[in-house]
């Protein structure tokens, strides 16, 4: 089978089989009509709009494969260095236009279309957006994705092919209502499976010694991990690489033939149904943990089924004699979050058991091959498993990751010594990987009182430490060398596994996504294991895709980019974005930059009006909060600053509302976690706030609240290019990076924000005077918090006013008892404004109204901000990105196709 593999690709091997040339509008269209009649998912006497966007995505995936197959056999040929990202999630949303346009074949496509009778977009619209993730991670990943292939680097995604994606929202007289996303239902055009390709994977079942020392893993249940793959396209060359998503299925020998036989059904599909449902569904959460055993399942099938495929590749390319030392030079892991963490101990059973080497062979190896992203700092938000969850399913793991755990406990009692045996303690217990777990017995038989101590200080320290409970302590004073100074796990807690203590321990390098995150993960969250391998901290700043978010969402920007910066190569050498710089105050630049957003604005207006029924005027500002809903991000600060707002004019005279306020069209976008009671009662609140003043024949177009429900990618890509300002107003320190932020600077969108993840950056390259920002800054965020838990924080008249007005009943008879309150010190609602939407109020809304008056004068000033805004944005492309990841953590080269 491995020989198999290692021959040439068909159309070299059986010359003009497979026509390799660029395609005219003509071939394309004989070959739409081909698959139109014989890849038949539709029925053949109509060719209707879905029959329409099959047959055209088939005919694109006949050039996708040819490429597939083209890049595939080089890489294997050249045997070079690879890289593979390993994510829980991918958001790739559509597909159709996306690789077109990559192929640069979008007018040849369009015009094979129309003599087939059918518009291009409206083709494109047909397609469900593939949302196998949550938000800005699994957006990450596939922007990664695409640079990847366009700057031909030499490297493939992994990930899970979830059945179902992540939720429809609906928006309803309650708020949102979730529906199942059963985004595959009319089969999915871009995806093949590969029926050879599949792995074995064991859960539960024992671990069993051998006379040598060596271990098995036996029985237990057994699955099967199938791979389809999806090519992924670079833009302007051929290379395409490859997304591998894992599906589940029943191992043959589990199916109980004879359970079935005896007519007992429900044994029989037992099997069966437990393989299947571990891909059935992507968790919906965002920035929380689910310690659930179907995602601990989800987690290791996505590591043990591509860690396997990569060991086979490796061995495959190795040929006669298989090297593991090089495995580190051939192969590059990066995990997305710590979601893949099980990578590290699977990697190191994979090649203790099932190729036996030694444990200090493998735990090597294994520490020079896997890198990790760390996404948050929020600490509910820090993975960790229960142990015995843990234990059961994967028993073997849980050995090995309590031996990594007893070699880090020894670096940690030789980095801090046995001197301050208070800090010891602390530093064991924070840095730890098993939480809350007795030491192993080999350290434990090391840390015994030093000798030379006088008996009064080790009281002290003991005392100090609150190191033994007080029973013990007699007896040690008889005999204070025996003492251990490490206590006994607390029996009423849960033994935890700590997922990042792992990735640091395990991974060769360790970033942040953004520079105020690295800072803040290497000063904060994990200064301890920066203190000891600082070499292993680095930041790589996020970035988006420029294909994606400017040239195929807004061809009418794009155009004038490419008119004004003189070229079109500004879509992958983004920094001669940057020649903009100097015509920002041209005249002409100005009205045709003003008549592009224009139209985009018509575009958006026209998609508010078909998804909400509310109809808005292109006159008035587009102002954007898009982004999951999470209190952190703080879409109440928003919405508290819009009703103020409404306040303010229903004071007014209409002359005065007039001069006052600049017309606004608020929208909202992003789903909340359909347990997260608060993100839901804000959504309910926003769109409350509409139905009043939507409706409110004094107020009509000078300010509008729309909700757009079903926040996705591709809603994102009409939104984006018609938005004039957009909102990233997290507490400092909470975003990680955001990525939205960038797509709307390129967009020629106008931020406001505080300085917190990519936000700080954005500002320092659009220039401070193009950036409208607020706030505290997150250093001072900790202190702030004490202040308001002290009951010493006086807050803003208008803030008390606000929360008055929505109490009054305004906007209806919902009960906002609980969002009002979680904003003050009431008892019964948890942490008082732990977000500081209070502390931020004032700053806000005198920023907002900076806004306004910048909005107003047009010509001197908002456009201009805007084209400065599209012009400082190349540092956000994540080809700058990725190239980073490459040279800084992966070791790999581009490998161009001949
Ligand atoms: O990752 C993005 C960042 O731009 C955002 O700031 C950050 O919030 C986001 C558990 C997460 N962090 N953590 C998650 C997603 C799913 C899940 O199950 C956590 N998402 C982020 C890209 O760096």
């Amino acid at each position: 089978d491995q020989k198999q593999e290692l021959k040439e690709p068909l159309a070299d091997e059986v010359p003009g089989t497979l026509d390799t040339s660029v395609p005219d509008s003509a071939s394309i269209a004989s070959s739409i009509k081909y698959h139109a009649e014989f890849t038949p998912s539709f029925s053949p006497e109509k060719f209707e709009l879905p029959k329409a966007y099959f047959a055209t995505a088939e005919s694109v995936r006949d050039t996708l494969i040819i490429n597939w197959n083209a890049t595939y056999h080089y890489y294997e040929k050249l045997n070079v260095k690879q890289a593979y990202y390993l994510s829980m999630e991918y958001l790739q949303g559509r597909a159709l236009l996306n690789a077109i346009g990559n192929l640069e074949l979008s007018g040849a496509y369009a015009e094979a279309l129309r003599k087939l009778g059918h518009n291009l977009e409206d083709v494109a619209s047909q397609e469900r957006d593939a949302a196998l993730g949550n938000g800005g991670l699994g957006r990450l990943a596939s922007c990664f994705l695409d640079s990847l292939a366009t700057l031909n680097y030499p490297a493939w995604g992994y990930g899970l092919r979830y059945k179902y994606g992540l939720f429809k929202q609906n928006i309803t007289k309650d708020g949102q209502e979730e529906v199942a996303e059963n985004w595959l239902e009319m089969g999915n055009p871009w995806e093949i499976v590969r029926n050879d390709v599949s792995y074995p994977v064991k859960f539960y079942g024992e671990v069993i010694s051998g006379p040598d020392g060596s271990k098995e893993w036996v029985g237990g249940e057994n699955i099967v991990a199938l791979a389809y793959d999806v090519p992924v396209p670079g833009y302007k060359t051929k290379t395409t690489i490859n997304l591998r998503l894992w599906s589940t299925k029943v191992a043959s020998e589990e199916f109980d033939l004879c359970a079935f036989n005896a007519g007992d059904h429900a044994t029989a599909y037992a099997a069966l149904k437990n393989a299947e449902k571990i891909c059935y569904i992507l968790y919906p959460g965002d920035e929380s943990i689910e310690g659930k055993t179907l995602r601990l399942k989800q987690q290791y099938t996505l590591c043990s089924a591509s860690l396997q495929d990569i060991i086979t590749r490796f061995e495959r390319r190795s040929g006669d004699v298989v090297d593991w030392g090089k495995l580190p030079e051939k192969v590059a892991v990066q995990m997305n979050d710590t979601h893949p963490t099980l990578c590290i101990p699977e990697l190191i059973r994979i090649l203790m058991d099932v190729k036996k080497l030694s444990w200090e062979e493998a735990w090597n190896i294994t520490k020079r091959t896997v890198a990790y992203t760390n996404h948050t700092v929020l600490p509910e938000a820090l993975e960790k498993w229960s142990l015995e969850l843990m234990q059961d399913l994967l028993p073997r793991h849980v050995e090995i990751i309590k031996k990594i755990d007893e070699e880090l406990v020894q670096t940690i009692i030789d980095e801090y010594g046995q001197e301050d045996l208070d800090l010891l303690q602390q530093k064991l217990k924070e840095m730890r990987i098993l939480a809350n777990v007795e030491l192993p017995g080999t350290v434990l038989e090391l840390l015994v009182k030093p000798e030379e101590d006088p008996i009064e200080e080790v009281d002290t320290a003991i005392e100090e430490s609150k190191l033994v409970d007080e029973v013990d302590q007699p007896e040690e004073e008889d005999d204070p060398e025996e003492k251990k100074v490490i206590p006994e796990p607390d029996p009423e807690l849960p033994k935890m596994v700590r997922m990042a203590n792992l990735c640091v321990a395990g991974g060769f390098a360790v970033n942040g996504v953004a520079e105020i995150h690295s800072e803040i993960v290497k000063e904060e969250v994990f200064n301890d294991f920066f203190k000891l391998w600082p070499e292993k901290f680095q930041n790589k700043t996020n970035g988006v895709t420029p294909r994606r978010w400017i040239r195929f969402c807004n061809p009418n920007l794009s155009e004038i980019i490419t008119k004004w910066t003189g070229t079109d190569d500004w879509t992958i050498n983004t920094e001669k974005l940057a020649i903009l710089r100097k015509f920002a105050d041209n005249e002409d630049l100005q009205s045709e930059w003003r008549e592009a957003k224009r139209r985009n604005k018509i575009k958006v207006a026209a998609f508010l009006k078909e998804k909400t029924g509310y109809v808005v005027s292109p006159d008035a500002m587009f102002d954007v909060q898009v982004k999951r809903i999470h209190e952190y991000k703080r879409q109440l600060l928003n919405i508290l600053g819009i009703v103020h707002r409404y306040k303010k004019m229903k004071e007014m005279t209409p002359e005065e509302r007039k001069t006052r306020f600049v017309p606004r069209v608020c929208i909202f976008g992003g789903k909340a976690f359909a347990t997260y009671v608060q993100a839901k009662r804000i959504v309910k609140f926003i769109t409350d706030v509409g139905a009043t003043v939507n409706h409110d024949p004094e107020i009509g177009d000078l300010l509008k609240v729309v909700f757009v429900p079903d926040y996705n990618v591709s809603v994102a890509e009409v939104l984006i290019p018609g938005s004039e300002l957009s909102q990233h107003i997290s507490t400092a320190g909470m975003e990680a990076s955001g990525t939205s932020n960038m797509k709307f600077a390129m967009n020629g969108c106008v931020l406001i924000g505080t300085l917190d993840g990519a936000n700080v950056e954005i500002r320092e390259e659009v220039g401070e005077d193009n950036f409208f920002l607020f706030g505290a800054r997150a250093p001072e965020i900790a202190g702030l918090r004490k202040e308001r838990a002290e009951g010493k924080f006086v807050p803003d008249a208008r803030f008390e006013e606000v929360k008055a007005y929505v109490r009054s009943g305004v906007f209806g008879p919902y009960n906002y008892e609980e969002l009002m309150g979680s904003l003050e010190g009431n008892e019964g609602y948890g942490r008082a404004d732990y977000f500081l939407v209070g502390k931020d109020f004032p700053s806000y809304m005198e920023c907002q109204e900076k806004v306004d008056e910048a909005y107003r004068d047009q010509k001197q000033r908002w456009t201009k901000m805007s084209i400065l805004n599209t012009a400082g944005s190349y540092k956000f492309s994540s080809d700058r990105t990725i190239h980073e990841y490459a040279r800084d953590i992966w070791g790999i080269e581009p490998v161009v196709l001949p």
